[in-house]
C-alpha cells in the first residue's frame, strides 16, 4: 500500500464522509482514492472555495473538516479560508503537496515554479502544520492529525510526491505529532475555588454563566444550563454561540454588540462572570465596559485565552469537556445555593426584553428597506436553518434580524475581516446539515468576489437561499468615503442582474425591489431544489440605522 491509499484508508476509517477538493498533480491520486473509497468528493472552482466549505462543513455539523489542495499557488489561493478557520478554531485538515521540490536540469539545481516557503507563509498566519515525511509511520502519523483536528485543531498536512508514492509502513506515531491539544484535568483546585466563590453569599448574589464558542464546539451546554440552574445563575451567549440557552427563560441571550438592551443592563448587574471558552473579545464585552467590576471566571483549554483582552481574577485551564462536568459534579456535592436572581420578576423581565418591537419599513420607490427586509426574511424562511453571514455593511441587518435555532446554525465568516468566506461556508453548511436550510446574506460586492462556487452548488444541487443584499457597491467603503468627505464613486457598481447570472449558471434566481415581490420568495423557498438567488435592490439611506452600523466597526 502506498502511503496516498494509506492516507485514504485512513480518513475513510476515521469517518471522514466529505472531502472539498481542488485537483493539482500533487494531490491528484490522493483525491482519486477518497472517491474510490466512497467518501464523497465536492470538487470547487477555487482553493478558498475547498477550504472555506470544508470549514463550514466542520462548523455546522461538529464533525472534522477535509480539504485537500495543491501546493504552492493551490494553498495560497486557500489563504484567506484558511486564516479564517484558524481563526475560528475549526477542527479541520488541509491536506497539500510539498513545494519545495528541487530538480535536476543540466546539472543545475533548480526550483520548482510552484516554490513558495509553505512553512514560512504558515508560521506567520499562526497556523499548525505538519510535513508528512515518513512513510513508515504516515498511517499512524495521520491518524494522530485527525485526533487533533478533532479537538479544534486547524492544520496544512503537506505530503511530498515521494513520501506519498512511497510504501507505507505501519510503524507507530512519531511523538512531534501525537500529544494531542487536549488538556489534561490534573488539577481541580480552580473548580473548587469557583464552587466556593459560588457559594460565597456576599461575593455572588447575582452570577451569570456566559457561553463562548468554545463551550458550543466542546458540547457542553446542556451542563452548563445546570450548572446556571444550581448557582442561581443568569445564562448569556457570545455572538458565535448564539442561541446557545434559546429555551430558557433565564437566558438573556447575546452580549455585546448585538446585545438587547435588557441583555445589557442584567448583563451590568451581575457580581460573577464565569466565562467558558470566549475569548471576550471587545465586541462581546463592549471592550470590557459589560464586564467593568465584576470578578471574572474563565474556563478555556487554550492558555493564551486567559486574560488576554481583559484581565481576569480566577483561570480555569484544561478542555471544557472535562472542567464544566466536574464544576457541575462539585456543585451537586454541596448544599444548593439557592435562586438568587432567578426569579419571577427578571423571567418577567428578560421576557418583555426579547418582544421585538416591528421594525419600520422605510423602503422606497424599487428599493427595500435593508433591515425591515431581514426582518421578513426572518418570518418568511423556515426556522430550521442555518444562517452564514458574509462581510460589508449588510451583516448588520442580516445578524440583528435573522434567528438560529443553535450556535452551529449560525456562521459569521469574519473571524479574519475578509470578505467574500461566506459562500463557501454555506455551501460546507448545506453539505453538512441537509436538514436546515442554509441562508447567505451577503452583499453584492461579496457575491461578485465569489460567484465562481455558485456553480459548485449547482453542480450538486445544494439547497442554499442566498440573499444578496444589493446597494450597487461597496456599501462600508461608499460610508468610509462619505466620512472622509470623498466622492464616493470609485466604490460604486452597476451589477448585473443577480437573478439572470445565476439562471445563467443553472441556479434558480429572483429580484426583490419592492415589498409586494416577497410574495414570490415564499414560493421560491416552497419549491425550493438546488440554489437561489435573491438579488435584493436595496436602499443605502440610513436614517436611523447609523448607530448600528457604527457599532459594527472597529
Ligand atoms: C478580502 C477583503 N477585501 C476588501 C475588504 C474591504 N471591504 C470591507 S467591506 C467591503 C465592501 C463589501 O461590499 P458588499 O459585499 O457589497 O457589502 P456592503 O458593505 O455593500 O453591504 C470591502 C471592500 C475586506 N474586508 N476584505
Ligand atoms: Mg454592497
Amino acid at each position: 500500500v502506498r502511503v496516498y491509499e494509506a492516507v485514504a484508508a485512513v480518513l475513510k476509517r476515521e469517518g471522514a464522509e466529505a472531502a472539498f477538493v481542488l485537483m493539482a498533480e500533487d494531490v491528484a491520486k490522493l483525491i482519486v482514492e477518497l472517491d474510490r473509497l466512497g467518501v464523497a468528493v465536492y470538487s470547487t472552482r477555487h482553493e478558498s472555495g475547498a477550504v472555506g466549505m470544508a470549514d463550514g462543513y466542520a462548523r455546522s455539523s461538529g464533525r472534522f473538516g477535509l480539504a485537500v489542495i495543491g501546493r504552492g499557488p493551490g494553498l495560497t489561493n486557500g489563504m484567506n479560508a484558511l486564516i479564517t478557520a484558524a481563526r475560528a478554531r475549526t477542527g479541520m485538515l488541509v491536506v497539500t503537496g510539498a513545494s519545495s521540490v528541487v530538480s535536476e536540469r543540466d546539472g543545475r539545481a533548480e526550483r520548482h515554479p510552484k516554490y513558495v516557503d509553505q512553512a514560512m507563509l504558515l508560521e506567520s498566519i499562526r497556523v499548525a502544520h505538519f510535513t508528512l515525511d515518513s512513510a513508515a509511520s504516515a498511517a499512524a502519523d495521520f491518524e494522530a492529525l485527525i485526533d487533533r483536528a478533532r479537538n479544534g485543531a486547524t492544520i496544512v498536512v503537506t505530503v511530498p510526491e515521494d513520501v506519498a508514492d512511497a510504501e507505507a509502513g505501519d510503524e507507530p506515531v512519531r511523538s512531534s505529532i501525537s500529544g494531542s491539544d487536549r488538556g489534561e484535568l490534573t488539577d481541580l483546585a480552580p473548580i473548587a475555588a469557583v464552587a466556593d466563590l459560588l457559594h460565597t453569599e456576599w461575593a455572588a448574589r447575582r452570577p451569570l454563566v456566559l457561553a463562548g464558542r468554545g463551550a458550543a464546539n466542546a458540547g457542553v451546554l446542556g451542563a452548563l444550563s445546570d450548572i446556571g440552574d444550581r448557582a442561581g445563575a443568569l445564562m448569556a451567549s457570545t455572538l458565535y454561540a448564539q442561541s446557545a440557552f434559546a429555551l430558557d427563560p433565564f437566558d438573556i441571550g447575546v452580549i455585546g454588540t448585538f446585545a438587547s438592551d435588557t441583555a445589557v443592563e442584567l448583563a451590568m448587574s451581575a457580581d460573577v462572570v464565569l466565562a467558558f471558552g470566549s475569548s471576550l473579545n471587545p465586541f462581546t464585552t463592549y471592550s470590557g465596559d459589560i464586564l467593568k467590576e465584576k470578578t471574572i471566571v474563565q474556563f478555556d483549554r487554550d492558555a493564551a485565552a486567559f486574560g488576554r483582552f481583559l484581565p481576569v481574577d480566577l483561570e480555569v485551564p484544561g478542555d471544557l469537556r472535562e472542567t464544566v462536568p466536574a464544576l457541575l459534579d462539585e456543585l451537586r456535592r454541596r448544599a444548593p445555593t439557592g435562586r438568587r436572581w432567578r426569579t419571577l420578576e427578571t423571567a418577567t423581565k428578560i421576557a418583555g426584553g426579547k418582544t421585538r418591537s416591528p421594525v419600520p419599513n422605510r423602503s422606497t420607490d424599487g428599493k427595500l428597506d435593508p433591515r425591515w427586509l431581514m426582518a421578513e426574511l426572518d418570518e418568511a424562511l423556515p426556522k430550521e436553518r442555518t444562517v452564514v453571514v458574509d462581510g460589508g455593511n449588510s451583516l448588520a441587518f442580516s445578524i440583528g434580524q435573522l434567528a438560529v435555532p443553535d450556535p452551529h446554525g449560525f456562521l459569521f465568516s469574519l473571524e479574519y475581516f475578509s470578505m467574500g468566506c461566506g459562500q463557501a461556508l454555506a455551501l460546507g453548511a448545506a453539505v453538512a446539515r441537509p436538514d436546515r436550510l442554509t441562508v447567505l446574506a451577503i452583499g453584492d460586492g461579496g457575491a461578485m468576489m465569489t460567484l465562481g462556487e455558485l456553480d459548485t452548488a449547482v453542480r450538486y444541487g445544494l439547497p442554499i437561499v442566498a440573499i444578496v443584499v444589493n446597494d450597487s457597491g461597496f456599501g462600508a467603503e461608499m460610508q468610509l468615503l462619505e466620512s472622509f468627505g470623498l466622492p464616493i464613486e470609485l466604490a460604486r457598481f452597476e451589477n448585473p442582474s443577480f437573478a439572470e447570472v445565476a439562471s445563467a449558471l443553472g441556479a434558480r434566481g429572483l429580484t426583490l425591489a419592492s415589498p409586494d415581490d416577497l410574495a414570490s420568495l415564499r414560493d421560491a423557498i416552497a419549491t425550493l431544489k438546488g440554489p437561489l438567488v435573491v438579488d435584493c435592490k436595496v436602499t443605502t439611506e440610513r436614517p436611523d440605522y447609523q448607530e448600528l452600523l457604527d457599532r459594527i466597526r472597529f
